[in-house]
């Protein structure tokens, strides 16, 4: 596979699925046009951002095609692929010579700001770093972890930084704090896609995601021993911020708008101090809005692999899956060759049980497009008796910002058509002569 995100987005420039933009633009208009990208699916870079030397990039998971590509397979293979592979491990490999490291700028040579780094939602609190992967190592284990976090920029070396108290990333920076030392920290910018992949899938705790990163890729992830952290970062990513957390600093962060398409409150957070920038010579930031396609594809995918598999281990005939109908992976819907009357009930339960921020789930018969929610709607109009088809458990764990008790309630949707009556309910076709 690609050896990196540059040459990932050169596959999909070949394919035509990337838009370069070579105008001038100011900072302050790209996320509208960035808002513009996604509903055209392309992927895109801005490569002359008035007064910033260096140009920016997203959407890079615009569209299921682009997985499909990377791992060389029909769109519909994505998702068993992913599960394989995410149950494999491939141990990365160290590497010397490393470009995310051609430029090495020590305190007081860089300024975080200078990058393209932008706001994205129109009362965040300005701008943020949304692509990072942050690297970090279990104080007592040694063990690495990724994950995703937001950092608000606060001058030229310093940032807020939000980690959740169930990210393992919060387990680390406890366990440092109970040590009395800061932990260090690695940002990582433009990193493989399998590593941003890996990155959201969450592991139990003791697994190193770098391991499945390579799983995904098929190949190890080549690393490179950070200047000024002991910490092994990918050697072809685009920019390195080495850093670290010290032990009960926080300041107020936000507020931020989140996934779900609301802002979140300002609050306490921890603060992230950058000592050292390696660079690539000409890198490229990525930014990922919350709640955009590429959020979505990324905490999505590990999901609807581990989803699928649950209920093909049940001897269910899943014929197709998506998580990212609503843009969060709340809610999912499911298509099944059915076996048995009630099997769809069983199944509603294991999805919801194999993944604890599901929320809603829908499962239709496989003549429905789980990927058009206008499909989804016909078969809720058309095959759904609401009286036997919707179940609903109330008081089970959900995602947990939750003042309202919105989603410790779930609810399942059985729209698929009466079993064993498919003379009934087959879909008309379009007539055809040679049909
Ligand atoms: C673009 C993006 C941004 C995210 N931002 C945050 C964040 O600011 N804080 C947080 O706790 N989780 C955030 N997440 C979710 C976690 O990074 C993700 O659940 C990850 O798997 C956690 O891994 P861990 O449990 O191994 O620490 C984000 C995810 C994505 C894809
Ligand atoms: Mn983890």
């Amino acid at each position: 596979m690609f050896k990196d995100m540059r040459e990932y987005l050169q596959m999909l420039d070949e394919n035509g699925y990337l838009d370069r933009r070579s105008e001038e633009i100011a900072l302050e208009e790209i996320p509208y046009q960035l808002e513009l990208q996604e509903k055209n699916g392309n992927t895109v870079i801005f490569d002359n951002i008035k007064g910033y030397k260096y140009g920016l990039f997203n959407n890079v998971f615009g569209r299921r095609e682009y997985l499909a590509m990377a791992f060389g397979c029909e769109k519909e293979k994505v998702v068993d692929i992913f599960g394989e592979r995410m149950e494999e491990r491939v141990k990365p490999v160290m590497v010397e010579d490393a470009p995310v490291q051609e430029v090495v700028l020590n305190p007081g040579e860089f300024d975080i700001r200078e990058f393209p780094f932008i706001q994205h939602g129109q009362n965040d609190a300005g701008r943020y770093i949304t692509g990072g992967m942050v690297i970090a190592k279990d104080p007592e284990t040694g063990v690495r972890n990724l994950s995703f976090n937001r950092m608000q920029l606060k001058g030229p070396d310093k940032t807020g930084l939000r980690m959740s108290p169930t990210q393992d990333l919060e387990t680390y920076y406890r366990k440092a704090v109970a040590m009395g030392k800061p932990l260090e920290i690695a940002v990582v910018i433009g990193a493989h896609p399998m590593c941003l992949l890996a990155a959201a899938c969450g592991p139990p705790r003791g697994v190193d995601e770098l391991d499945i990163a390579g799983a995904l890729r098929g190949e190890p992830i080549e690393l490179v021993k950070c200047k000024t952290i002991d910490m092994e970062v990918p050697a072809y990513a685009e920019v390195i911020l080495e850093g670290k957390i010290l032990p009960d600093e926080m300041e107020e962060e936000g507020p931020f708008g989140d996934f779900q398409e609301f802002y979140i409150e300002v609050m306490k957070n921890h603060v992230l101090h950058i000592g050292c920038v390696t660079m690539r010579k000409d890198p490229m930031i990525q930014v990922i809005r919350a709640g955009s396609r590429d959020d979505v594809t990324l905490l999505g995918s590990p999901r609807e692999a581990q989803i699928k598999r649950q209920l093909e281990s049940m001897n269910i005939d899943v014929t197709a899956i998506n998580i990212m109908i609503t843009g969060n992976y709340l809610t999912c819907a499911i298509a099944v060759r059915k076996q048995y009357e009630l099997e769809v009930k069983n199944a509603l339960m294991a999805a919801f049980g194999s993944f604890k921020f599901l929320k809603n789930c829908i499962i239709v018969d496989h003549d429905v497009d789980v990927f058009d929610p206008a499909d989804i709607f016909w078969a809720m109009s058309t095959r759904l008796s609401a009286e036997k088809g919707i179940m609903i458990v109330p008081n089970a764990m959900g995602f947990g910002r939750d003042k309202y008790g919105i989603h410790t309630t779930k609810l399942g949707i059985d729209a698929t058509a009466p079993f064993n009556q498919w003379d009934e309910f087959e879909r008309v076709r379009v007539y055809r002569p040679e049909a």
